[in-house]
């Protein structure tokens, strides 16, 4: 297989040919596809080559003005300029910018707040929370007694799709966690931060808002803000907020000292400054008032989506959407997820296949697919492409169900076409 050269990168080129033609390949394929993850997301030109600089050659084991290790002038003023940053950005008085991922941001919570075998309580994998609110397979639910909630059973007109904050409390009451998780990883609604704040103060849990999918839309503005309603706040940072792979935990000061000894030495060794300063600027770009057009716009642009899918009788769990993610169950459509996922892919739209709440089908061979705005709003696409990306995905539907592969080929030279007109950040023109 003849593979592309990664064009921006000579030195990597010279030096080991076979790994640059894979990352040429991957930025053709990131140029050339419809990318719907709704976790995913194109970062900028600038957040790309602070991630790549010398930075990656220094330990730092400890925090500003405490370090393990000397030689920190510069690296202590990075960190610094991170956490003034999300400090300044989200209107907290604590961040903690070391986390190497949303994981390990979770497991630094439990460590600072429970002991192994207490209760603790998120929302079920399948319903839309995430593995470390507790979910069995995960240390967090093997680790801690997890219990989880969902959303209501039912039609949409009687809640269908929405979280039962009555069962909330009911079980927060009944258990007693230590812990308390809000957000996830498939939900299309509006969480609730008020609701939850109000049930963990009753229960006496520390109530942990999740973040990471929304985080760039409450930084602009497009989601209400958890603060000050939640205790701790747990985000990546290469989700909505366009920031490279990593996350943050923010909270008020009276947490500050237990987070922080979770992160290091808890769980983690030296932080990855590379990581930290690619984190300073992307908090940097969001709060840009650019950056609050792009978080309205990610949410217009679902919203459109969700209406054009509705109208070509779609069924999207909840109803619709108020954020970045739309959830589709395909049982109506006569296609399992993984299906419709894979021929997707093959016909250039980028998804992942998802359970859809009470999904009688198994997690890797799920209902649903999921889906979601960022990356394509990243590259300007707007309300008015939305039925063409409905109509795609309706056709690819279509084609997966009767394995018209010629039909997946047509979408993919229409969608490679459009892509071409919308150039992506950080990819080479
Ligand atoms: N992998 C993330 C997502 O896709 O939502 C959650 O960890």
């Amino acid at each position: 297989m003849t593979l592309p050269t990664a064009s921006n990168h000579p030195a990597l080129t010279a030096a080991d040919p076979e790994l640059a033609a894979l990352v040429g390949a991957e930025e053709r394929l990131q140029a050339d596809t419809l990318r719907l993850i709704p976790s995913e997301n194109y970062v900028s030109q600038a957040v790309l080559e602070a991630s790549g600089t010398v930075l990656q050659n220094k330990y730092s084991e400890g925090y500003p003005g405490r370090r393990y290790y000397e030689g920190q002038q510069n690296i202590d003023q990075v960190e610094l300029l991170a956490i003034a940053r999300a400090k300044a950005l989200f209107g907290v008085e604590h961040a903690n910018v070391q986390p190497y991922s949303g994981s390990p941001a979770n497991l630094a919570v439990y460590l600072a707040f429970a002991e192994p075998g207490d209760t603790v309580m998120g929302m079920a994998l399948p319903m839309g929370g995430h593995l470390t609110h507790g979910w069995g397979v995960s240390a967090t639910g093997k680790w801690f007694r997890g219990v989880q909630y969902g959303v209501r059973k039912g039609p949409i007109s009687e809640g269908g799709g929405l979280v039962d904050f009555d069962e909330v409390r009911e079980l927060a009451l009944k258990e007693r966690p230590k812990v308390i998780f809000c957000g996830g990883t498939a939900l299309p609604r509006t969480i609730d931060f008020a609701a939850f704040g109000e049930i963990a103060r009753e229960a006496g849990a520390v109530l942990v808002a999740d973040v990471a999918h929304i985080a760039g839309l409450i930084a602009g503005g497009a989601h209400p803000s958890p603060v000050p309603h939640a205790d701790v706040i747990s985000t990546t940072t290469h989700k909505t907020l366009r920031g490279p792979r990593g996350a943050m935990l923010m909270s008020r000061e009276e947490h500050a000292k237990a987070i922080d000894k979770a992160v290091f030495p808890g769980l983690q060794g030296g932080p990855h400054n590379q990581t930290t300063a690619a984190i300073a600027v992307a908090l940097h770009e969001a709060a840009q008032p650019s950056f609050r057009d792009y978080a309205h716009a990610v949410v217009a642009n679902a919203k459109a989506l969700a209406e054009e899918l509705l109208a070509r009788g779609f069924d999207l769990v909840s109803g619709g959407t108020d954020n970045h993610l739309i959830l589709m169950d395909l049982t109506p459509k006569d296609v399992p997820g993984k299906i419709a996922a894979k021929a997707l892919d093959r016909a250039g739209i980028v998804v992942n296949y998802n359970t859809v709440p009470y999904d009688p089908r198994k997690p890797f061979d799920p209902s649903g697919i999921r889906i979601g705005t960022p990356s394509l709003t990243s590259r300007g696409l707007g309300v008015q492409d939305m039925a063409a990306v409905a109509d795609w995905i309706d056709r690819g539907v279509t084609a997966a169900r009767s394995g018209d592969e010629d039909a997946l080929a047509v979408i993919r030279s229409e969608v490679a076409a459009l892509m071409s007109a919308f150039p992506a950040p950080g990819l080479p023109a």
